[in-house]
């Protein structure tokens, strides 16, 4: 009998425990939700994601569980979007230069504009999306906006000149693989995560992107050289499935909401001095040399961009947006985030 007492008693607690462990402290049952990302989990995009958990899980008091799927195992890097609405994941992060003509006007930002860095990059990009509300989003809640740091031409050979890029075999997207072209190199498109089998199978010959994955990818096994030119960012965006969003409770709404700023300018501040880890550790460790081009060099390398900003303002309004309106605005808040650091 009282072996039964102790067991029976034993099994009541570890319900009750049970019951207890599955709730909030509100009493609502806990809430899951699947976040998919493309590339491996030491790259930004994934860093930003643990973040963005961890804010969120503890400022529900664990109401919200976020789980996590780095690399490409939910959704990869052009299937986001399209998972995202379907409801595969019910978060996904989009790098928005895998589908240029997709998102117009987010991918303004990555015009040759003169965005100094990722947190002026990620601020613009919030406050330009908050005044357009563009429709490419109308089938997605969005949860948080961010850029890369400027762009920059790593490569297995020295690269000088305009002639030394001439031909050359590199991988950019987006805003960034009209640069290439202007350069006149060889530009190939494809996702970041596609780039360490194309780089070590000698597909392409370099890249051009913010300098972190130097790192974080290891390419400085690859790329001895970098050219520095500092020129466009990459747009991202966190999207959540509408269905999902619209069934969330009012508070975790506010939570994740409140997030969205915070979360551009994390993510920005930590891209800025991430890079400045890498190219360090670059030099130290793989011995990569750093050219910065001399100024009428760099003039001219410059002066070949002029026309991308008008071509895409046509391009723009035949599409029916306010294509001037749109790049005034991202001039506008360059200055007003490039100086409020
Ligand atoms: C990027 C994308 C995934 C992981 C790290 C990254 N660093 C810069 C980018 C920008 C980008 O999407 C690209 O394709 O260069």
């Amino acid at each position: 009998m009282k072996r039964f007492k102790t067991f029976a008693t034993t099994a009541i607690m570890t319900a009750f425990l049970a019951v207890l462990l599955c709730q909030s402290p509100a009493g609502a049952k806990s809430i899951s939700l699947n976040y998919a990302n493309f590339p491996p989990a030491p790259t930004f995009p994934c860093v930003q994601m643990e973040q963005w958990k961890s804010e969120v899980e503890a400022k529900t008091q664990g109401k919200v569980r976020i789980n996590t799927f780095p690399g490409g195992t939910l959704l990869g890097a052009r299937d986001m979007m399209d998972g995202v609405i379907a409801g595969q994941a019910d978060i996904g992060c989009l790098c928005m230069a895998y589908q240029p003509g997709r998102f117009m006007v987010t991918n303004a930002v990555s015009l040759p504009l003169g965005i100094p860095d990722s947190r002026t990059g990620s601020l613009v990009l919030t406050d330009l999306f908050k005044k357009e509300n563009p429709r490419a989003f109308n089938k997605v809640k969005v949860l948080a906006l961010f850029t890369t740091a400027p762009a920059n031409i790593m490569s297995r050979k020295r690269v000088a000149t305009l002639q030394d890029l001439s031909g050359m075999d590199l991988r950019a997207s987006g805003g960034a693989a009209e640069i290439l072209k202007t350069w006149g190199a060889n530009q190939i498109g494809m996702p970041m995560s596609a780039t360490p089998e194309a780089l070590q199978k000698g597909v392409v010959q370099g890249l051009f992107s913010s300098l972190e994955v130097m790192k974080d990818l290891k390419f400085a096994e690859e790329c001895s050289y970098v050219t520095v030119t500092n020129t466009v960012v990459y747009p991202f965006a966190v999207v959540m499935n509408l269905d999902r969003w619209n069934a969330l409770p009012d508070d975790v709404k506010t939570v994740m909401e409140n997030l969205s700023r915070e979360q551009a300018l994390w993510t920005g501040i930590y891209m800025d001095n991430h890079v400045k880890e890498a190219v360090e550790w670059s030099k130290k460790t793989h011995n990569v040399e750093f050219l910065e081009l001399d100024p009428a060099n760099s003039q001219a390398w410059n002066q070949t961009l002029l026309p991308i900003t008008e071509k895409w303002i046509e391009k723009a309004s035949a599409k029916g947006f306010d294509g001037k309106n749109i790049v005034d605005t991202i001039k506008t808040l360059i200055q007003k985030h490039g100086q409020d650091s």
